[in-house]
C-alpha cells in the first residue's frame, strides 16, 4: 500500500498512554502526542540551558564547549548554576527528553497495533546513559563523579576515568560489551550484504527467496538463524551491548576501587595453585 494512503487510514485518535485525545495529532509527517510535547519542552530547555552555559563559559568553539557537573565538595546536593547546576538542570531535561521519547515510540507502536521492541531497545541506551550520570554517582557519593557535557570534555572524562583503574581493557564487563559491539557490527554487514545481494539483483535478474539466504548460509556455515531470528539476535546483540558497557561502568568505582588488572588475580589465587 502507498504510505500515504495507509498513512490516511492509520492516522486516526486513540491508543495513546495518558491524556486521552490531548495532542492526539500529527504535524506534518511526526506525530505529536502528550510525550512529543514533553519531548519538545525538555529538548529545548535543556539546548537553552546548553547555550547559557556556553555562553557564560569561555569558548564558542562547539568542540571545546563544557559544561562540567559539580566539584565533589557539593556531593549529592544541588550546586549553584554556574558551578554544575546548570550540568544538573541539563541532566533532568536530557533523562525527561529521553524517557518521553521512548513512551512516544510506545505510543506510536501502540497505535501502530504493533509490539514495544524498539522503545524497549531504546530503554537500554538510556540505561546506560542513567548509570553513567545518576546511578553511579550516587553510589559514589556525588554528581561530580558523571561526565561533563562537551564534545571533546567527555572524551577527556572517559579516557581520565579509565585510567583511574589503570588499563580499563581488563574490565571483564568492558570486554563483553566490546564483544557485543563487534558481534553486533559483524551480524548487520552479514544480514545487509545477505539482503542486498538477494533483493537487489541486477536489472534484468529476478529477485531470490528467502530459500536462497537460508541456503547460503547452510552451504557456508551449516547453520541459517533464519530471516525473523537474524533479528531477534541483532536485537539481543545490540541491547546486550549498552546493558554489558552499563555494568561496566557501575562496577568501577562502586564495586571495585583497584586497577582493573589486579581483579584478575583470583586466578592467580586459586587453591588448585597452591
Ligand atoms: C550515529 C545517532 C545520531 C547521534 C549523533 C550524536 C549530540 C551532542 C552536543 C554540541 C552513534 C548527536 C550529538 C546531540 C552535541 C553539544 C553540546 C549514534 C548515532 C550524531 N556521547 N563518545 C561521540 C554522545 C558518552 C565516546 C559523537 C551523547 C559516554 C567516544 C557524539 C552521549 C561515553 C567517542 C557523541 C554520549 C562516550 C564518542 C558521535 C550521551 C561512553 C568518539 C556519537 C547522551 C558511551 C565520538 C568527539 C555517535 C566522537 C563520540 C555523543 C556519551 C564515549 C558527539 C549524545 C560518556 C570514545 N559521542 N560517549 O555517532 O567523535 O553515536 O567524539 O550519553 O570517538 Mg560520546
Ligand atoms: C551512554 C549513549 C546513550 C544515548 C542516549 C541518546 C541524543 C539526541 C539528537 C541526533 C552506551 C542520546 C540522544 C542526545 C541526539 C539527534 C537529533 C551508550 C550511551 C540515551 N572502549 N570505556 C565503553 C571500547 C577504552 C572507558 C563502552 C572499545 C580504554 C570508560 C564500550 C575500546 C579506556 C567507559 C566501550 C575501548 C576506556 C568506557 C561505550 C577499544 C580509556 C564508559 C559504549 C577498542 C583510556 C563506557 C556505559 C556505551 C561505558 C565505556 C568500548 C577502550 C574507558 C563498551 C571498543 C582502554 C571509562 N567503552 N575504554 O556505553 O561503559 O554506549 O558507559 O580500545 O563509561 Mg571503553
Ligand atoms: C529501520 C528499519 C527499516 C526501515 C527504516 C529504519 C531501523 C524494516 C522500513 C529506520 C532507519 C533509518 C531511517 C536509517 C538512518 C538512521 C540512522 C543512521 C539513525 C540516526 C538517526 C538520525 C541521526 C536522525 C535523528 C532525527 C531525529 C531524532 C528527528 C528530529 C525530530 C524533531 C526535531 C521533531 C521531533 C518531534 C516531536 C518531539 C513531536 C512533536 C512535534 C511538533 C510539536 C512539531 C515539530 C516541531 C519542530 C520540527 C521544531 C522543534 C525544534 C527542536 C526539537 C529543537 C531543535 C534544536 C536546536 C539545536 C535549536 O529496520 O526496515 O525501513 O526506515
Amino acid at each position: 500500500m502507498a504510505m500515504l494512503n495507509f498513512e490516511k487510514r492509520y492516522r486516526v485518535r486513540g491508543g495513546t498512554l495518558t491524556g486521552g485525545d490531548l495532542f492526539d495529532f500529527w504535524f506534518g509527517p511526526f506525530y505529536v502526542g502528550f510525550f512529543g510535547v514533553t519531548t519538545l519542552i525538555f529538548t529545548l530547555l535543556g539546548v537553552a540551558m546548553i547555550v547559557y552555559g556556553a555562553a557564560i563559559g569561555p569558548t564558542w568553539n562547539v568542540w571545546q564547549i563544557n559544561i562540567a557537573p559539580p566539584d565533589l565538595k557539593y556531593g549529592l546536593a544541588l550546586a549553584p548554576l554556574k558551578e554544575g547546576g546548570l550540568w544538573q538542570i541539563i541532566t533532568v531535561c536530557a533523562i525527561g527528553a529521553f524517557v518521553s521519547w521512548a513512551l512516544r515510540q510506545a505510543e506510536i507502536a501502540r497505535k501502530l497495533g504493533m509490539a514495544y521492541h524498539v522503545p524497549i531497545a531504546f530503554s537500554f541506551a538510556i540505561f546506560a546513559y542513567i548509570s553513567l550520570v545518576v546511578i553511579r554517582p550516587v553510589l559514589m557519593g556525588a554528581w561530580g563523579f558523571g561526565f561533563p557535557y562537551g564534545i571533546i570534555s567527555h572524551l577527556d572524562w572517559v579516557s581520565n576515568t579509565g585510567y583511574q583503574y589503570l588499563h580499563f581493557h581488563y574490565n571483564p564487563a568492558h570486554m563483553i560489551a566490546i564483544t557485543f559491539f563487534f558481534t553486533n557490527a559483524l551480524a548487520l554487514s552479514m544480514h545487509g550484504g545477505l539482503i542486498l545481494s538477494a533483493s537487489n539483483p541486477p536489472k534484468g535478474d529476478r529477485l531470490r527467496e528467502t530459500e536462497y539466504e537460508d541456503t547460503f548460509f547452510r552451504d557456508a556455515i551449516g547453520y541459517s538463524v533464519g530471516t525473523l531470528g537474524i533479528h531477534r539476535l541483532g536485537m539481543f546483540l545490540a541491547v546486550s551491548a549498552a546493558f554489558w558497557s552499563a555494568v561496566c561502568i557501575l562496577l568501577s568505582g562502586p564495586f571495585w576501587t583497584h586497577g582493573w588488572p589486579e581483579w584478575w588475580n583470583w586466578w592467580l589465587n586459586l587453591p588448585i595453585w597452591r
